[in-house]
């Protein structure tokens, strides 16, 4: 439980620099990431002596029992108000990306004399860096995946040699049953399968299309283990592969060889998604390379940082950040081909989990 009282301690450090008494976290995965609790309705008041807790009647005797014990745990209806008062907030900083303006609208009648302060993204922030704790649990949901995609890929085989008839959506739900199978509490994402021309949309949006012999296929796929994400690609070339699919294969695989190996700490965002673009770009697919190299996985399968080739992507990327690599290139009408992995950023090397 320490851990999480080292993650609030951190986010109290940014009251001086907001300038604000108190955070409201409402966002939450925020919430779950700060305390550990995990129900869906509940707000989080944090100030410098105290980390209080608001859930209704449902929630009460379930937190006081999955949260630290230095979080005290309040009713809203009957204590938000006077807790606001007692504690001298006078300045409150709330999460202007998980706020709605109905509610943002109702805090400021209830609490009229208090100014409030947007402090998005802090709490994101600190996510982006992960703990030892962290770390683990996601080579786990990365482990629980690729274990999952072994089993999943000799199904596709079978059906592959015998011609029994195989759609998407049976991979979908097969991926989904052998994850939970292997441990996993859910999928981070609705598995992508895509069969022969559909793998040329990057996001298929998996149906009925029956698998043939010599298609190729794109998975995209992740676990979710105790509320972290897992995150991976594979393409699978048919056993006689065109000309064309084994060389833009090669030449995905290159790209991403080459932004694993090479991405690294204090680099900027936008240079990792180029160690991936430049090659693809040389070979001459750099239009058919249509978003970013990776992004950060954690609590959600797309957190900070953003590998995308942006001008506002500068931030450095630091150690124990954990992101994905995957370089695609998408021939509409024909195929596409992506290999996603994910790294640790190390102090001095990267690591991928394998
Ligand atoms: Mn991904």
């Amino acid at each position: 439980m320490k851990r999480f009282l080292n993650r609030i301690n951190n986010l109290k450090k940014s009251l001086t620099k907001i300038k604000v008494t108190g955070f409201l976290v409402t966002n939450r995965t925020n919430i779950f990431y700060l305390t550990g609790f995990n129900g869906s309705s509940g707000s989080l008041l944090i100030t410098r002596t105290k980390t209080i807790l608001f859930t209704d009647p449902r929630y009460i005797e379930r937190a006081k029992y999955t949260i630290p014990k230095f979080i005290q745990v309040k009713d809203p209806k009957e204590e938000f108000q006077k807790t606001l008062k007692s504690l001298r907030i006078k300045n409150l900083g709330f999460e202007g990306n998980s706020v709605t303006v109905n509610n943002l609208k109702k805090l400021k009648k209830l609490s009229s004399k208090i100014k409030f302060k947007d402090f998005s993204g802090e709490i994101e922030k600190l996510r982006a860096i992960k703990d030892p704790h962290e770390i683990k649990l996601l080579k786990r949901s990365q482990e629980i995946n690729l274990k999952t995609f072994g089993l999943i890929k000799k199904v596709i085989q079978k059906h592959q040699s015998t011609g029994k008839k195989l759609r998407e959506i049976d991979v979908v739900w097969e991926i989904k049953k052998v994850g939970f199978d292997l441990g996993a509490e859910d999928v981070s994402f609705d598995p992508i399968v895509a069969f022969g021309k559909n793998t040329s949309i990057p996001h298929h949006d998996s149906g009925n299309t029956n698998l043939k012999k010599n298609d190729i296929i794109l998975i995209d796929m992740g676990m979710k283990y105790k509320g972290y994400c897992s995150d991976m690609t594979r393409t699978i070339l048919p056993k006689n592969p065109t000309k064309l699919q084994k060389e833009v294969y090669k030449i995905v695989e290159q790209a991403q060889r080459n932004a694993l190996d090479k991405a690294k700490n204090k680099m900027v965002e936008q240079k990792i998604d180029s160690l991936a673009r430049e090659i693809i770009e040389e070979a001459g697919y750099g239009e058919n390379f249509i978003h970013g190299t990776g992004h950060g996985v954690g609590l959600e399968i797309h957190e900070s940082p953003s590998l995308k080739e942006s001008k506002e992507n500068k931030t450095r990327i630091q150690p124990n950040m954990v992101v994905t690599i995957e370089p695609g290139i998408y021939l509409p009408g024909k195929f596409g081909v992506r290999i996603e992995d994910i790294i640790l950023i190390g102090l001095h090397k990267s690591q991928i989990f394998d």
